[in-house]
């Protein structure tokens, strides 16, 4: 890490009454938007403690404070109702303010102002990039489907939208035709394959969206981000003990939430993977992920989202081939992307739409479980009311 950095992180610590002395400073580098550093301080009695320091992506989220006061509302309203369900085994995410009791705070750097945010470490856990178990496969089912549920009653017109249009697939496709038109980096001719893929499935993308305009299905309070490795959890028993990165925390609907978590536990590989014959959708993740999620989530859906369940895996996978693609085509400027991988936006969007090819193969087999499985959770939970 440069010396750059670590004077910024102690110059940011200046502003928090976090007591001792930084010892160390590591960056994670699991994010693709913001910079992230595990912070260890040392304090009088010899004892270590951990922070997590993040530098916000202003390119990404601009308004920082907006984003930071929707962090602030949702934590505190976790908080308080895990504290009234008596659940102890679960928390969620606690951001430190500083000296002047702010959320955040920021320092000039050269003729940019930098946003930083510091949260207590959660010890003891880890994440995964690629879940290869199906006991963890449910327990982050059943972390995001909780994690739903506990935001079930907030109030949803006190959520700033921190991305418009984030999920809104249709809207993506159409600027990424846009931007293939433009051609800035004169790179269309190399993506002419993976956009006739995205082309071929135009007519699904607005699927969603136009059921949640339309009142089909209802506009909820979702995380919008629920990969796999946002969820915490022990390192002994796997038990899940976090959802993490709360900054697209928006009004939207649970069908990208659920998507997204199959999307990313049930693929046999990392989104960065190249070798495309190790890209699967594992139907056993994607049932153990699934049981997990409506093992929180039965009695809250409707009929109308429990139909579009299966589709939006295929929706949101390929919302993110459209993404990657478009940022490749537009020279790289949104996801972070390894230097030494000039490609390495289009590789995403290759992996992809390998694992959508193979969701929509499976699709009937999918179909079916997400059915089985929902009358199997509201059925018990029909008993359990008795
Ligand atoms: C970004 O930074 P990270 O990895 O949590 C992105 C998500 C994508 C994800 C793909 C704000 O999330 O939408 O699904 O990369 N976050 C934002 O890996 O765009
Ligand atoms: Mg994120």
């Amino acid at each position: 890490m440069s010396e750059e950095t670590i004077k910024k992180i102690k110059e940011i610590l200046k502003n928090y009454d976090i007591p001792g002395e930084c010892i160390h400073i590591e960056e994670n580098y699991t994010g693709n938007i913001n910079s992230t550093y595990v912070v260890t301080m040392l304090n009088n009695d010899g004892e270590e403690r951990r922070y997590i320091i993040q530098k916000i992506n202003t390119n990404v989220f601009p308004r920082p404070s907006l984003l930071m006061r929707n962090i602030e509302n949702v934590t505190r309203h976790l908080e308080r109702e895990l504290r009234f369900s008596g659940d102890t085994k679960h928390q969620a995410l606690h951001l430190i303010r500083t000296l002047d009791n702010r959320t955040y705070c920021s320092i000039m750097d050269d003729e940019d102002r930098d946003y930083y945010r510091i949260f207590d470490y959660i010890e003891n856990a880890k994440t995964y990039n690629i879940v290869e178990n199906l006991d963890i496969a449910y327990k982050i089912g059943q972390a995001f489907g909780n994690f739903q549920k506990l935001l079930r009653n907030f109030p949803m017109e006190e959520l700033e939208e921190t991305i418009p249009d984030f999920h809104a697939t249709d809207k993506r496709y159409a600027q990424l035709e846009k931007d293939i038109i433009i051609d800035s980096e004169r790179r269309a001719d190399e993506v002419a394959l993976e956009f006739m893929t995205i082309f071929r499935n135009k007519n699904s993308y607005s699927h969603i969206t136009s059921a949640l305009n339309n009142g089909l299905i209802p506009l909820r309070v979702t995380h919008n981000d629920t990969k796999a490795n946002n969820v915490m959890v022990d390192k002994d028993t796997d038990e899940f003990l976090a959802v993490i990165d709360l900054d697209t925390v928006m009004p939207g609907s649970m069908l990208f939430d659920y998507g997204d978590g199959i999307r990313s536990t049930a693929s046999t590989a990392f989104e960065n993977e190249t070798d495309l014959s190790k890209v699967h959708l594992d139907i056993d993740l994607f049932k153990a992920y699934t049981d997990g999620y409506l093992s929180e989530m039965a009695t809250c859906i409707t009929p109308g989202e429990v139909a579009l369940m299966g589709e939006s895996i295929k929706i949101i996978t390929l919302e993110l081939a459209i993404r990657f693609l478009d940022d490749y085509v537009c020279g790289d400027t949104y996801f972070k992307v390894d230097p030494k991988r000039p490609r390495h936006n289009l590789e995403r969007a290759k992996n992809q739409l390998t694992l959508a090819k193979d969701i929509e193969l499976k699709m009937p087999q999918i179909e079916e479980y997400i059915q089985q499985c929902y009358e199997k959770h509201k059925g018990m939970s029909l008993k359990l009311d008795k």
